[in-house]
């Protein structure tokens, strides 16, 4: 076998095996993950409609190969006119969930923006709404299919706030969260153009979130924004999303907080956040045992998946199959969904621990 053929045999090996690694997603935005042939589908039919001016344009928006952070938003706008029907939100949701539920993911926290639509009647709640209707259609499918995914996927939703809202606006949000736990809405998250708005704006909803009990996870450190890592820092979120661009005195501060990292190199990469792999602060944190879970991001826009990203941290990280195992049952600690919960993905990474050794 030549060098370059056992290379692809090995490269083979390691991808299967992360695929049928469990594994736990927690940064997955719903509308970043949805898949290009229905993102196509969906253009079409708005075509047809006469709700979008030139399909041609859109779809070479959809299918372009390489993004820049600042593409990546005017993508998200042209999705987001896309998806602006409930049923659409409740298909995407149901297909994003089948996706994941596919490479092993055993428990998904999927993030989403709540968005009103005068024009087609829809409010905050009634998008949240549309969003548990399609986790209840993946249940019921992947029910069916049962042997198909022997651990099964638990699901659970975070609440996004998008930089370019209120403070009225983000509260509402936290609000419906609230009204939502019982549906499975588990915290907020807070996204969106980093470039875009100030974060101080939604303190006061993260500080109401966190007050009534809510984890608060935010995006922090994706451009050069010293002031504003500082102040994420200080309010001390329980997860922090990328952190990838730091100053040194930060990196410490960070390193004795021990705030769990949710870590996407696809994304990071794509967007310029990081310069390279070997750049990537992936590298310091897991050398110093810091907290941190492998995420997508937008698995359709950056077209990735979770396994890929596992596969992604062994080459470049020189991690063995034990080492991924190892930060895929980790990751059960970071997650914001109830105890119960956590001890059942528990039991599912020590069933099958002897086969990972
Ligand atoms: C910051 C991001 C993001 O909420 O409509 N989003 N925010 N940085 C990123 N890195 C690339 N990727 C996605 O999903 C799409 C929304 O998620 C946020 C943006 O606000 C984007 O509009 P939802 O389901």
């Amino acid at each position: 076998m030549s060098s370059n053929q056992a290379q692809h045999r090995a490269r083979e090996i390691l991808v299967r095996y992360c695929k049928r690694l469990p594994k736990i997603e927690l940064h997955a935005h719903l509308n970043g993950s949805i898949r290009d042939s229905t993102l196509l589908e969906l253009a079409q039919e708005h075509d047809q409609r006469g709700t979008i001016s030139s399909y041609p344009n859109v779809r070479e928006i959809i299918l372009k190969e390489d993004r820049s952070l600042q593409e990546c938003f005017k993508l998200f706008d042209v999705i987001h006119v896309l998806t602006t029907d409930h049923s659409f939100i409740t298909r995407i949701t149901k297909e994003v969930i089948e996706d994941f539920a596919a490479e092993n993911v055993v428990y998904l926290e999927l993030r989403t923006t709540p968005k009103s639509n005068v024009l087609t009647g829809m409010t905050k709640r009634s998008y949240v709404e549309a969003v548990l209707a399609g986790i209840t259609k993946a249940n019921l499918v992947l029910c069916e299919n049962h042997q198909l995914h022997a651990h099964g996927i638990q699901v659970r939703l975070l609440l996004s706030i998008d930089r370019r809202e209120t403070t009225d606006q983000a509260i509402e949000t936290v609000k419906l969260a609230l009204e939502m736990k019982s549906h499975g809405v588990v915290g907020i998250d807070l996204s969106g153009n980093p470039v875009t708005g100030n974060w101080k704006t939604f303190l006061p909803a993260l500080t109401y979130a966190r007050q009534c009990g809510l984890p608060v996870t935010l995006h922090c450190g994706e451009v050069h924004n010293p002031d504003e890592v500082e102040e994420m820092l200080a309010f001390h979120p329980d997860r922090l999303g990328h952190a990838c661009v730091l100053q040194e005195s930060q990196w410490e501060r960070l390193h004795n907080l021990r705030i769990p990292v949710e870590v996407c190199f696809t994304s990071n990469l794509r967007t310029g956040c990081v310069k390279s792999i070997c750049d990537h602060h992936f590298a310091w944190l897991y050398k110093t045992h810091y907290p941190l879970v492998i995420c997508t991001d937008d698995r359709g826009v950056f077209s990735t998946n979770l396994s890929s990203e596992y596969a992604i941290a062994a080459t470049s990280f020189d991690l063995s199959e034990h080492d991924l195992f190892e930060l895929a049952k980790n990751a059960t600690r970071f997650i914001f969904a109830e105890e119960p919960l956590k001890r059942h993905l528990d039991r599912i990474f020590a069933g099958v621990e002897p086969n990972y050794r």
